[in-house]
């Protein structure tokens, strides 16, 4: 009797043993989520769904909600195991990395991650600057596309874009993920003005845009004060000219037979120069 007592007791004993040692049965309590594979904004033509289905819950759930680039999306909180989350304009703008996060009553969230990827889109950039020689340009370009680009900076010479050749070592670059600023100092009128070329791409695509810079002399801004000059400068030899022609012929008037309203405006005229001399 005392053989048949004992079994119990053992079955007891190893059950007991069988719980310590499952601690990683209890995983196959862990959450479970099944998401959506990454996609590509511009290889699709209709709107993107995203989803995640909740497959192992390891207690009630409270909610789930998304998440784009670290940013709750407003409302899309709601308490189902089945979530998605619709991309409705395919724009670059709309890339980035999104989550599905699960929240439970008692154990931590659980959150699956899913990547819309887009080719770089370059937003602003200067179509054109003006600069004067010695002086620096800037030029830069700011995208948007997840992954975020790698980023080349190019020259038209003779029809095509070639890399920038920075033997003079005046050329700076500096990257920033999505923005990168090219600057040239001590701009010369023979070598730099033309067009440059950003050109962002990453696994997605790329783009280029062009910025036109042009470089004046550093006469120019006194271009105006010199005209203004020359003017006066021509003016003053004209009358010197018109004076010097004119004085010879002051005596013989009557010998061009012009018309009487010429002669007399004339002769007012020289009336008027000689009583002006006079005075002096
Ligand atoms: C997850 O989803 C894929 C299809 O999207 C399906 O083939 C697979 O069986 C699912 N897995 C689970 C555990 O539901
Ligand atoms: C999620 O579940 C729904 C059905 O409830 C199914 O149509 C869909 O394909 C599932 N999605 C994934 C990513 O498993
Ligand atoms: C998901 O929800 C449906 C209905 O609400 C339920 O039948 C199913 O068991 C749930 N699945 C999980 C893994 O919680
Ligand atoms: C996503 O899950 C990781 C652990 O897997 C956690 O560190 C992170 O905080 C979660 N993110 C969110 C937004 O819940
Ligand atoms: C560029 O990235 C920074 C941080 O990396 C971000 O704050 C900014 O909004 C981004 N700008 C654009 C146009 O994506
Ligand atoms: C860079 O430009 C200089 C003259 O502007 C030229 O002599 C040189 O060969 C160029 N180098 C490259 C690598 O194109
Ligand atoms: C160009 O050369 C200068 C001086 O050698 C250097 O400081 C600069 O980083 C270079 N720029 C690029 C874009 O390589
Ligand atoms: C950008 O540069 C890469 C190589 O560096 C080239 O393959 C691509 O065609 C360029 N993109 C544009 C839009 O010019
Ligand atoms: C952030 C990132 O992954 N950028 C990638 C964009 O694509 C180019 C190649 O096309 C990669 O070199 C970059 O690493």
């Amino acid at each position: 009797m005392s053989g048949s007592g004992s079994f119990p007791l053992a079955l007891c004993l190893l059950l007991a043993a069988a719980s310590l040692i499952s601690g990683p049965a209890a995983a196959e309590n862990e959450p479970k989520i099944n998401a959506s594979e990454e996609v590509s904004i511009h290889q699709s033509s209709s709107p993107i769904i995203l989803q995640c289905n909740l497959t192992t819950s390891p207690s009630p759930l409270t909610y789930s909600y998304w998440v784009k680039n670290g940013e709750e999306i407003s409302g899309t909180k709601k308490n189902s195991n089945t979530t998605e989350h619709k991309i409705l304009k395919l724009r670059a703008d709309e890339s980035g990395e999104y989550l599905c996060v699960f929240v439970f009553a008692n154990s931590p969230v659980a959150n699956a991650t899913i990547e819309v990827k887009a080719s770089p889109d370059i937003t602003v950039h200067k179509r054109s600057e003006n600069k004067n020689e010695g002086q620096e340009a800037v030029m830069y370009c700011k995208s948007v596309g997840f992954p975020h680009p790698d980023w080349v900076w190019r020259k038209k010479v003779n029809g095509v874009f070639v890399e920038i050749n920075n033997s003079s070592g005046r050329f700076f670059i500096i990257n920033k993920d999505n923005y990168t600023e090219l600057s040239i100092t001590n701009l010369q009128i023979s070598e730099d003005p033309g067009e440059y070329e950003c050109n962002a791409t990453n696994t997605s695509g790329s783009t280029s845009a062009t910025t036109i810079l042009r470089v004046r002399s550093h006469l120019a801004p006194l271009w105006p004060f010199l005209g203004i000059l020359a003017e006066i400068i021509i003016l003053v030899v004209i009358i010197v000219v018109y004076e010097k022609r004119k004085r010879p012929d002051e005596v013989p008037d009557d010998d061009e037979p012009a018309g009487p309203m010429k002669s007399n405006s004339t002769n007012n005229h020289k009336d008027k120069n000689l009583r002006q001399r006079n005075t002096n």
